[in-house]
């Protein structure tokens, strides 16, 4: 399939401003692919009104992504993916406690509804942006041609030896 160069394909939302020195990799991942995103601040507990408002409109767009990020009691991906039907990625913000209460906050979904989490911090919002390109590039070849290539090149930058 292949997409109109205008369309936004992923919604990045995160609890706080705060957030964006980690979710700035995510968004800068999706633009090395070409791939058109939102961003936009959005908390769970402090802004829900425009949680589901993003979630009607990433709806109405034709979104197909969303990734959050978010850190401490981190709700903000479980919260939205029981709002939308859309896949939801959660990427755990390193905290006070080092990330791992975002981490359990965002892993530990009761079963029902799902949240894909990456890993804490910049490894895991750099993930969620790779992991949303492969699963969009099921759908677009332009994007499945740019992975490749992507993957090609990561295997070069590892050094044969460790010296
Ligand atoms: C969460 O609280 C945000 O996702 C952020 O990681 C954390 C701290 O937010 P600030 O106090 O920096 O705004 O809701």
């Amino acid at each position: 399939m292949k997409i109109k160069s205008s369309k936004k394909l992923v919604g990045i939302i995160m609890g706080s401003k705060s957030d964006w020195k980690t979710m700035i990799h995510c968004s800068d991942t999706l633009k090395k692919f070409g791939i058109k995103h939102d961003v936009k601040v959005i908390s769970a507990h402090r802004t829900p009104a425009r949680l589901h408002k993003f979630l009607r409109d990433a709806k109405k767009n034709k979104i197909e992504i969303i990734i959050a990020g978010a850190g401490g009691a981190a709700h903000l991906a479980g919260v939205a993916a029981s709002i939308t039907t859309l896949p939801v990625l959660g990427i755990p913000i390193e905290s006070k406690l080092k990330g791992l209460d975002s981490l359990l906050s965002t892993v530990q979904m009761p079963s029902g509804i799902p949240v894909g989490t990456l890993a804490i911090g910049k490894a895991g919002a750099i993930n969620a942006a790779l992991l949303a390109v492969s699963i969009l590039a099921t759908r677009y070849d332009n994007i499945h041609n740019k992975l490749q290539v992507y993957r090609k090149n990561f295997e070069k930058k590892v050094p044969k030896r460790p010296f």
